[in-house]
């Protein structure tokens, strides 16, 4: 993560962009709901799992680059306990 920057001075501690991974069962609409967030509709049909998804710096007022991975939700189990043991530490 690289730290944000006003009039290209960086601002210590503050990320310029973020990643969010979503996580849920089978069917839980995770892919909808990138999709959605992307394209600001709702999407008829979605791939199981999609690429990381890109959203611009500008896409929010405070200026944070976004990338959104989606999961399949084989994994949902594993991914959920990997982040209860990273709350944890
Ligand atoms: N009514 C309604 N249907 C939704 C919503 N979100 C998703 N769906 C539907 O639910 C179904 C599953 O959505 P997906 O986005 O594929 O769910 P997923 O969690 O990615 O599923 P997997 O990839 O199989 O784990 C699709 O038919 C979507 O159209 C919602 O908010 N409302
Ligand atoms: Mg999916």
């Amino acid at each position: 993560m690289s730290t944000g920057t006003v009039a290209g001075a960086p601002i210590p501690g503050r990320r310029s962009n973020v990643r969010v991974v979503v996580v849920g069962d089978r069917g839980s609409g995770k892919s909808s709901l990138i999709a959605a967030a992307a394209s600001e509709n709702f999407p008829e049909s979605v791939a199981p799992v999609l690429p990381p998804t890109h959203l611009p710096a500008d896409y929010y007022p405070d200026g944070v680059s976004v990338t959104i991975i989606d999961t399949s939700s084989s994994y949902a189990f594993v991914l959920r306990k990997t982040v209860i043991m990273l709350k944890v530490l």
